[in-house]
């Protein structure tokens, strides 16, 4: 059998300081050219309107991708985002992390700038990442296409099949595989999409509708990390290649008391 070549594709959209947006993937050889094409064609049509500089990487990979299983997926129905808040403070407080931390969190995430990497918070909400303008950007992570069929279908039986739910849906599962990640708070930076969501290993990806208000242009990602060398973790984040080759259950709407029991 020929060896299998893969490749991380990863795109960077801008207009002057403005991040636009960014996407990318591990693929094999044979699909990378249309990739290129779908992540250029997708900036054209972005909300935040058109890129002046569309920066895209094709880079072989060196090491063989770990091939991982998704995190399981739930929506909780929050109806606005004190309701997204307090949800998230009693699924992140459950496995450790305190309030002060989760405070901490979603201030910096609604502070009005957008970080292009995401935040290290200890338990207590201490700051962690090197370069604190910039975050710690995940990178090296993607799908089989068979997986990647698989989720389609889940996702799409629940009516939230788009780029968006499946590529957030990998980026979680490679982070929190690591075991320095204790959870995480995500609230879109696009102005338009108001879901954002929490995640632990414990508990899953829980999306919580209506974390923000339409319109506003900010957001983030907030990694609560514990115990470790917070270098080899940014080693991991950034350069160990991850597939995802299994989907674990996507289920609709589900309650808080479903989640945290
Ligand atoms: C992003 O804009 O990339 C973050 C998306 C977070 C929520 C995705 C979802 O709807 O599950």
């Amino acid at each position: 059998m020929p060896k299998l070549t893969f490749y991380s594709v990863r795109m960077r959209a801008s207009r002057g300081s403005m991040h636009i947006s960014g996407a990318e993937g591990i693929y094999d050889k044979d699909d990378v050219v249309t990739i290129v094409q779908e992540y250029t064609k997708r900036t054209f049509l972005h909300e935040k309107g058109r890129a002046e500089e569309i920066r895209i990487i094709v880079e072989e990979l060196k090491e063989k991708p770990v091939r991982i299983h998704s995190l399981p997926l739930y929506t909780l129905n929050t109806r606005n985002a004190e309701a997204a808040k307090r949800a998230s403070s009693k699924i992140l407080s459950s496995v450790g992390i305190t309030e002060r931390a989760i405070e901490e969190a979603f201030k910096c995430l609604t502070l009005g700038i957008t970080m292009r990497g995401a935040m290290l918070l200890d338990i207590e909400g201490v700051r962690l990442e090197p370069d604190l303008l910039r975050g710690v950007r995940v990178t090296r992570m993607g799908i089989t296409k068979e997986a990647s069929a698989d989720l389609s279908m889940k996702l799409g039986k629940l009516g939230i099949n788009n780029s968006t739910v499946k590529e957030a849906l990998i980026l979680v599962s490679k982070v929190h595989r690591h075991p320095m990640i204790l959870g995480e708070l995500c609230i879109s930076d696009n102005p338009g999409y108001t879901t954002g969501y929490v995640a632990t290993r414990a508990h899953g990806y829980i999306r919580l509708p209506r974390i923000k208000k339409k319109g506003i242009p900010y957001g983030g990602r907030a990694f609560f990390i514990t115990g470790g060398e917070v270098k080899g973790l940014i080693t991991y984040l950034q350069t160990t290649p991850v597939l995802i080759n299994k989907i674990e259950p996507c289920r609709g709407v589900v309650t808080l008391n479903d989640i945290i029991g």
